[in-house]
């Protein structure tokens, strides 16, 4: 499984530090959506669905967290820990967001507005969408 890391630029200097994003040039999707979640509570897993078509970028602006990506094949931990890196998240990949450090905000970017009927929250339908291979590759940003 490819994890794609985006290591923005800082525009720091003597003041400290600015990250400035821009959609489709930073970002490889339109932004149609911001939110952000601070004051997790410790030990709970947050996520635990994967998204039919949606695509995300997840920035720990503070403090730090861990997020398991599953393809339904593989899994990976990667640690968010810095303002200034953003985790693609494609759809169709089953994400969990546990581990906040009690200061931890977490950005996210989206590529759609908020719909409901874009989640699949059970597992064993997300395994069985993925092992049919039918759900198509439409939307997902390709880095080669
Ligand atoms: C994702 C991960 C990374 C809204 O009303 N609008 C929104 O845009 C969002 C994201 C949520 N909500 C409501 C729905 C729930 O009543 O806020 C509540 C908490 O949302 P949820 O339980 O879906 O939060 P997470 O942290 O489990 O998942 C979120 C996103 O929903 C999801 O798309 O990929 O963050």
């Amino acid at each position: 499984m490819q994890v794609i890391k985006y290591m923005f630029q800082p525009h720091g200097d003597e003041r400290g530090q600015l990250i400035a994003l821009e959609e489709v040039k930073d970002i490889p999707f339109i932004i149609k959506r911001v939110y952000y979640m601070y004051d997790t509570v410790s030990g709970v897993v947050r996520g635990k669905h994967a998204h039919k078509s949606l695509q995300q970028i997840l920035i720990c602006i503070h403090g730090t967290c861990k997020v398991r990506l599953d393809n339904g094949k593989e899994k990976k931990v990667i640690m968010l820990e810095k303002p200034y890196e953003g985790l693609y998240i494609a759809h169709y990949m089953w994400r969990e967001m546990y581990d906040f450090s009690e200061d931890a905000v977490l950005m996210v970017l989206a590529s759609d507005y908020y719909h409901e009927d874009d989640y699949i929250r059970d597992y064993e339908e997300f395994l069985r969408l993925v092992s049919s291979g039918g759900h198509g590759d439409e939307g997902t940003y390709d880095p080669t």
